[in-house]
């Protein structure tokens, strides 16, 4: 019998395509990848990556060409609203990168208050259903102009009074002589995946790659730190630690009124944190990085 093998769809190139693979990488997977090369066999795992356009991946889950996907949220949900594919794919996991918002914006001269100002208006969009739903929910009728691309030049070319498009740092906007009004999505690189039960090899294969993801976000989120400390403020540097489970207490030689507390932290440790130890008459604190984490 052939040997069945996990199908995984990421964007060949663009802005999804660097954190996929990365993502891949740190799961051991290992992707040689040819100039135009749309398929990859991953060696350590039986797994393989099609290299594709993001706007097709979902059609490709829903229609079992592949089992699981990365792509941007925003893609995924216009997707989902579209007609007929509300439970074909779910999101399994929100991967971290590729962060930005959908957002209204206006040109810089007219004046925003609040959604209402956009009641009869034309807005252009590459994300009409997102939008439509925004607007329901609002319980505001405009008038919503469908683009594929381009769409920061509408007001200016006077195709409509707004657009609803991604922004991230906001230049784009900025260049175009538009202001942000609203965020209506924020959005990041998701795993999705088939709706329909896997196969039993199948499915395996994919919770064996999902311990493995998960155990990479939480890496990339969690710190070893290691510190000495009186022995008096153990309770007070417990309670500062972010996201901390039980230290470990141990002993300084010949300093019996001291110790080294060492704790995985799972939330983000800032200067401020370090300085509140400092405080508590902590010294010698190092945060390491953690490479790899299996919970
Ligand atoms: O070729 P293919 O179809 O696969 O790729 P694509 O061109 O459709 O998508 P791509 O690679 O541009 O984006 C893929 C996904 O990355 C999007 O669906 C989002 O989820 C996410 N993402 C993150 C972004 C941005 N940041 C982003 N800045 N997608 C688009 N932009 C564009 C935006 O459209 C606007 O033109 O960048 C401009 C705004 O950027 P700022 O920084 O000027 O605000
Ligand atoms: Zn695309």
């Amino acid at each position: 019998m052939e040997e069945q093998r996990l199908r995984i769809a990421i964007q060949k190139s663009g802005r999804l395509s660097d954190g996929s693979l990365e993502l891949l990488k740190a799961c051991g997977l290992t992707i040689s990848r040819g100039r135009d090369k749309l398929y990859a066999r991953v060696a350590e795992m039986p797994i393989d990556i099609l290299l594709v356009r993001d706007d097709d991946i979902p059609g490709f889950i829903a229609d079992g060409v592949c089992d699981v996907g990365v792509i941007g949220e925003n893609v995924f949900e216009e997707w989902r609203l579209s007609d007929g594919n509300h439970s074909a794919a779910d999101i399994i996991e929100r991967l971290g990168f590729s962060r930005c918002r959908l957002a209204l914006a206006v040109a810089n001269a007219e004046e925003y208050t609040s959604i209402k100002d956009l009641e009869g208006r034309r807005v252009a969009t590459s994300y009409p259903a997102i939008l439509k739903e925004f607007l329901s929910k609002a319980g505001v009728s405009a008038h919503i102009v469908k683009m594929e691309g381009s769409v920061e030049v509408a007001p200016r070319i006077k195709v409509a009074d707004a657009i609803c498009d991604i922004v991230s740092t906001g230049a784009t906007l900025e260049a175009n002589g538009l202001k942000l009004a609203e965020t209506i999505f924020q959005s990041e690189a998701v795993l999705v995946r088939n709706a329909l039960s896997l196969s039993p090899e199948k499915q395996s294969i994919f919770e064996a790659l999902l311990v493995r993801i998960r155990g990479v976000l939480q890496s990339r989120e969690s710190k070893y730190v290691m510190m000495n400390a009186p022995r008096a403020s153990v309770e007070a540097i417990r309670e500062i630690l972010p996201g901390a489970e039980a230290p470990t207490i141990l002993e300084l030689a010949g300093q019996p009124d001291k110790v080294a507390i060492h704790a995985v932290c799972r939330e983000s440790v800032f200067w401020s944190t370090l300085e509140k130890l400092k405080k508590e008459g902590a010294k010698a604190i190092l945060v390491l990085p953690i490479e790899k984490m299996m919970l």
